[in-house]
């Protein structure tokens, strides 16, 4: 009931005081002609709750300022971190900038402090780990939902998030890869990583415990008939002092497993954890980025951006939100450009 109020009350005190006119319009007002939505350059909001089984969640989809209904467009799916919500991520990462000078809808579904004190997605509980289960099943209603009512580009849909919100986007490309055809993963986590709470707090301070290389086969098994090959970014900072980096060369391990798998169906390393390229540079802040191929077809399945002295934030993004470091190589860019948007 909080998050409710929390939501509710700005508008409130808004119209209270007389200010109607800065309170967003609804967005059915804000649908103009084509030729206005070129001239404003800008998308609008839709929000709304989706429900299931395992409960009901808020999600806020972007729709960029080029949607007209009649060509199926990307979808970006933007997990939030820890405190934050949509809007906050939509602020610190920009990704409605590039949805709208890009095209592609961008989907925030939202977690709230009902289900954790912190806002957190839930990605250290077994429920959260499946298929048809708990919080997937709500994210993934959720993007089915949006299928069902824009115009979605199928086999451009992807999911990006910031550490839980990462962990979770991990999750969803092991139990969604019908929905889920690319993962971008900031300070994350690998796939099952953790199990319970406790094991949830360890396991961001000094990595997980478990195998990254079972945990690829757990991925590659959780995916059954939709089995496909998950191309993956990750990115982390060397000061991130919330979540040890020791977790995104996990997710690199466990990825690369399970596209092996994926692959061929043979566990023969064809895609493995020995990158095979890798590249330095500086966009504000020095990085290196290490680039994983399938030895057959050459093809780029995982890249990962090690970044100095970035700490847990999302790099190369906007201080009008939270967890975000406007200096750095422009992760939400890079992330568009990986999913081919
Ligand atoms: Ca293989
Ligand atoms: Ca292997």
């Amino acid at each position: 009931m909080n998050r409710v109020l929390s939501v509710l009350l700005p508008s409130l005190l808004l119209a209270a005081c007389g200010q109607q006119a800065q309170v967003p319009s609804a967005p059915a007002s804000e649908a103009p002609s084509a030729g206005t939505i070129r001239a404003q350059a800008t998308g609008y909001w839709v929000s709304g709750t989706y429900s299931n089984a395992y409960g009901a969640r808020y999600y806020r989809l972007w729709v960029p300022a080029g949607y007209d209904g009649a060509t199926a467009r990307p979808m970006m799916v933007m997990l939030h971190g820890c405190t934050q919500d949509g809007y906050d991520f939509a602020a610190g990462t920009r990704m409605n900038t590039i949805a709208d000078a890009r095209n592609f809808l961008v989907l925030y579904p939202e977690q709230g402090t009902a289900y954790n004190g912190y806002d957190c997605w839930n990605w250290f509980y077994d429920v959260n780990q499946h298929r048809g289960s708990g919080e997937p099943s709500l994210i993934a209603g959720m993007i089915s939902w949006v299928k069902s009512n824009y115009r979605v580009d199928s086999a451009r849909v992807g999911v990006a998030g910031l550490s839980a919100g990462a962990a979770m986007a991990n999750i969803m490309g092991c139990t969604y890869p019908d929905h889920i055809r690319k993962v971008a993963a900031s300070a994350g986590i690998m796939y099952r990583g953790a199990t319970t709470a406790s094991g949830a707090t360890s396991t961001q301070s000094s990595g997980s415990i478990y195998d990254p290389n079972e945990r690829g086969t757990s991925c590659s098994n959780e995916m059954g008939s939709a089995r496909r090959v998950i191309p993956t970014l990750l990115f982390h900072g060397t000061s991130d002092s919330t979540v040890s980096i020791t977790n995104t060369h996990q997710t690199a391990a466990q990825w690369a497993q399970a596209n092996d798998l994926a692959y061929d169906g043979l566990d023969d390393g064809d895609i493995d954890n020995t990158a095979d390229a890798t590249v330095t540079g500086t966009a504000c802040r020095s990085y290196t980025r290490y680039d994983y191929k399938n030895s057959v077809t050459g093809a780029t399945v995982l890249q990962k951006y090690v970044i100095s002295g970035l700490g847990h934030a999302w790099s190369g993004g906007s201080t009008a939100g939270s967890y975000s470091d406007p200096c750095g190589p422009d992760a939400s860019t890079l992330v568009a450009n990986f999913f081919g948007f």
